[in-house]
């Protein structure tokens, strides 16, 4: 009748052994699923927007200038290009000519077709940047921020490109007309 030993100090003993055993097996585990880290992100930070070919035109005045570019809409819905923000003149809108000859604003902004584009040149459609802050010279850059009803902002550098100089080819920018992944 001596001989009888608390059952329970086994089971503690076997539970420590189970836990620690468990603790290991725990313990590989974020090891190997966190190796699976390596994959390339393919989202967000490309806009289904792709402008190409931007630049300002030299101007005759310091009270405004003209931005030309090639906008590519990449997705399978039209978009619009609503407004134009520019850091180099206070307003910045899009300009279009009428029958007559005269500029006329694009009110309902500027509708981007599907898996299609839009060139802006002169003579037709066009951003005119008035009330600049200051002179605007030949190797300097004008920042502009073109917001798509879908698209949201898409941000855009221009250089200044002298009065007799050939405009930039929208292919020579750094924005392909035809995206390598194109999200439908
Ligand atoms: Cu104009």
């Amino acid at each position: 009748m001596s001989t009888t030993r608390p059952p329970w100090t086994f089971f503690v003993a076997a539970l420590a052994i189970l836990l620690g055993m468990a603790g290991l097996v725990r313990g590989s585990i974020p090891q190997s699923s966190a190796s699976t880290g390596g994959a390339a992100p393919t989202t967000a930070s490309a806009s289904p927007i792709v402008v190409g070919g931007a630049y300002v035109r030299e101007p005759a005045n310091d009270v405004n200038a003209a931005a030309y570019f090639t906008v590519y809409n990449t997705t399978g819905t039209p978009d619009r290009l609503m407004s134009i923000t520019s850091g180099a003149g206070a307003v910045a809108s899009l300009h279009d000519y009428s029958a007559s000859g005269g500029m006329i604003g694009l009110a309902n902004g500027l509708e981007i077709p599907a898996h299609g584009s839009v060139v802006l040149t002169p003579g037709k459609v066009h951003v005119m940047i008035e009330k600049l802050y200051g002179p605007i010279k030949v190797g300097q850059t004008v920042n502009l921020q073109l917001s798509f009803a879908d698209a949201g902002d898409v941000l855009v550098t221009a250089p200044v490109i002298a009065l007799t100089a050939p405009a930039p080819t929208a292919a020579g920018g750094t924005g392909s007309p035809s995206p390598s992944a194109s999200a439908s």
